[in-house]
C-alpha cells in the first residue's frame, strides 16, 4: 500500500505555522489522500470532473474560504494557500475548480456585489449547492482582456449582453457566470468594463464544452455564448466599474495558484525521491546514489523550498493587506515555472515508468502547461514585473 504523503519542509517552516494553519493543511491533506488520489487518475483518463466531491469540499469550507460570513470559513490567506497546495497535490483541475468558485465568483460578488446579490448567491456557492464561472477571456482576447468585444447595452431596467467568452473553467456546470463586458455609451476604455451575473437558463445564454484537451482533463473548460441576453439591472455588480476590478479578482486566483503549484511540485519530487531510492541500475545501486540523479533531486528540493518562502511571505503580506499585484505575479510566475521544471525532471528520474499513469507526474506536467498559460501567461507576468520595476509597460 502506498505510504501517505508526508509533506516537504526542508526549512522547518512548519514551526512558523499556527495551530489553525496546520489543522487546515492536515484536514485538506487527509481529504486529498482519502477522496482524491484514489479516483483522480481515472477522472483524468475519462475526461471527467469529479463533481461528487463538491458537497464535501463545501462542508470542509474550501469555497470562498477567506470570506467572513455567508456560511464561509473565514480563513486567513495563508490557510487558504495551504488548502490550494494540498488540492493541487491531488490535481490542478480540482484546485482550478475551487479557485474559480472562490476567487473568481465569490470574491467579486462579495467585493463588488449588492447586499441582495451577496445574500442570494454566497451561501449557496459556499456549500457547493450552486456553482459559478468567470468569463473574461474571449476567442480574440486572452492576455489583453482590455480589448474585449463583449458588449452590454442599457435597455430600460435591463442590460442586453452580446459576445463570446472562451476557455471558461466550469462554464457548462455553472449556475451563474460572472461575465465582463464593455458598457456601450461610456467609451471604449478600461473604465467602460462592467461585471454582470448571468444565470444559467437565461434566454440567449449558452455554454459548450471544449473537448480534446491533453491538460486539466479533470476540469470542465467551456465556451460561453451571449446573444441578446437580457439581464435585470439587479444583476449588474454595482461596485465593479472598470477592468481593474476584474484584474483584482485575478490577484486572488493567482495567489492561490502560487501555492497550488507547490503542491504539484511536491508530489512530483516525492514520487521521484521514493522511486530513486528503490530503482537500481549499475553496480546493484539505487539510482539515488548516482550523482546526476542527486543533482536533480537537490534542484527540485531547493526550488520547492524557495517557492514555499515566496508564497508564505506573499500570504503573510496579504493577511496584513500589504500584498501588491506585483508580489503575486512574482509568486505565480516563479512557482508555476518551478513546478513544471520539477515535473519534467521527476519524469526523467522515473525513466520509462515516468510516462505512465501509474505515477502522477505526467498528469501534473500536462496540467501545469495550462497553469503556466492561464491567469496571465508566464511571459505576461514577466512584463507585469518589468513594468513594476522600470515604470515602463512593455506589453
Ligand atoms: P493596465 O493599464 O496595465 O491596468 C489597468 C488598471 O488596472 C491596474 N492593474 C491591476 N489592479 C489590480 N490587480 C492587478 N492584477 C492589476 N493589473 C493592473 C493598473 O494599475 C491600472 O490601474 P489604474 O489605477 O492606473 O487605472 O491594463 P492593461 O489593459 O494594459 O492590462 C495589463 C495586463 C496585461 C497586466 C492585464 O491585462 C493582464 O493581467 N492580462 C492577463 C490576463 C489574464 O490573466 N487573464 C486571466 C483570465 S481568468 C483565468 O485565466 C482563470 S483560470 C482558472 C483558474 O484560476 O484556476
Ligand atoms: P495569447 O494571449 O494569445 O498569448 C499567446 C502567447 O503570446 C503567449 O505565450 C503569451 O505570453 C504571448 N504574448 C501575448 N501578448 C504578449 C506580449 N504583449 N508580449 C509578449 N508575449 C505576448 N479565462 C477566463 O476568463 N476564465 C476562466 O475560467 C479561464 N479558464 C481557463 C482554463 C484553461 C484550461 C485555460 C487553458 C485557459 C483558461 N482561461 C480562462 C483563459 C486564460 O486566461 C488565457 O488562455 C490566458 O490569459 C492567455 O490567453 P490566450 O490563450 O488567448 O493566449
Amino acid at each position: 500500500m502506498a505510504t501517505k504523503f508526508q509533506g516537504f519542509d526542508f526549512l522547518n517552516l512548519d514551526a512558523s505555522f499556527s495551530e489553525d494553519e496546520l489543522l487546515v493543511r492536515r484536514t485538506t491533506r487527509d481529504f486529498v489522500d482519502d477522496k482524491v488520489i484514489p479516483i483522480i487518475e481515472g477522472c483524468f483518463r475519462e475526461d471527467r470532473f469529479p463533481r461528487e466531491l463538491v458537497p464535501q469540499m463545501g462542508e470542509l469550507g474550501f469555497f470562498g474560504a477567506t470570506i467572513n460570513g455567508y456560511g464561509c470559513a473565514g480563513m486567513s490567506n495563508v490557510e487558504y494557500g495551504l488548502v490550494m497546495q494540498e488540492l493541487e497535490r491531488g490535481d490542478s483541475g480540482l484546485r482550478s475548480f475551487v479557485s474559480v468558485q472562490s476567487a473568481l465568483v465569490m470574491y467579486p460578488i462579495y467585493t463588488f456585489g449588492s447586499d441582495e446579490q451577496k445574500n442570494t448567491w454566497l451561501p449557496a456557492l459556499a456549500t457547493g449547492e450552486k456553482l459559478g464561472c468567470f468569463g473574461l477571456t474571449e476567442p480574440g482576447f486572452g492576455s489583453n482582456p482590455g480589448g474585449m468585444t463583449t458588449r452590454a447595452r442599457r435597455d430600460g431596467s435591463h442590460y442586453i449582453l452580446n459576445g463570446e467568452k472562451m476557455w471558461i473553467t466550469s462554464g457548462t456546470i455553472a449556475d451563474v457566470a460572472v461575465v465582463w463586458a464593455k458598457l456601450e455609451g461610456v467609451g471604449d476604455g478600461s473604465d467602460s468594463v462592467r461585471g454582470f451575473l448571468v444565470e444559467k437558463g437565461t434566454p440567449g445564454f449558452s455554454a459548450f464544452d471544449v473537448h480534446g484537451k491533453w491538460s486539466l482533463r479533470a476540469s470542465v473548460t467551456s465556451g460561453l455564448s451571449l446573444q441578446d441576453v437580457r439581464v435585470p439591472e439587479s444583476n449588474l455588480l454595482p461596485g465593479a466599474t472598470s477592468l481593474k476590478n476584474a484584474l483584482m479578482c485575478l490577484n486572488q486566483a493567482r495567489y492561490g495558484i502560487s501555492w497550488g503549484a507547490l503542491g504539484a511540485a511536491m508530489s512530483c519530487y516525492d514520487t521521484a525521491l521514493n522511486y530513486a531510492k528503490i530503482r537500481k541500475q549499475f553496480h546493484d545501486m539505487p539510482i539515488a546514489g548516482h550523482q546526476i540523479v542527486q543533482e536533480k533531486l537537490v534542484w527540485m528540493a531547493s526550488e520547492i523550498a524557495k517557492g514555499q518562502l515566496l508564497s508564505l511571505q506573499v500570504g503573510r503580506l496579504k493577511d496584513k493587506g500589504k500584498a501588491g499585484h506585483q508580489h503575486i505575479s512574482m509568486a505565480k510566475r516563479n512557482n508555476v515555472w518551478m513546478a513544471l521544471e520539477c515535473a519534467r525532471m521527476a519524469r526523467d528520474v522515473l525513466g520509462a515508468n515516468g510516462i505512465t499513469e501509474d505515477y502522477p507526474i505526467m498528469r501534473h506536467m500536462m496540467n501545469l502547461e495550462s497553469v503556466k498559460t492561464y491567469e496571465g501567461t508566464h511571459d505576461i507576468h514577466t512584463l507585469i514585473l518589468g513594468h513594476h520595476l522600470t515604470g515602463i509597460g512593455a506589453y
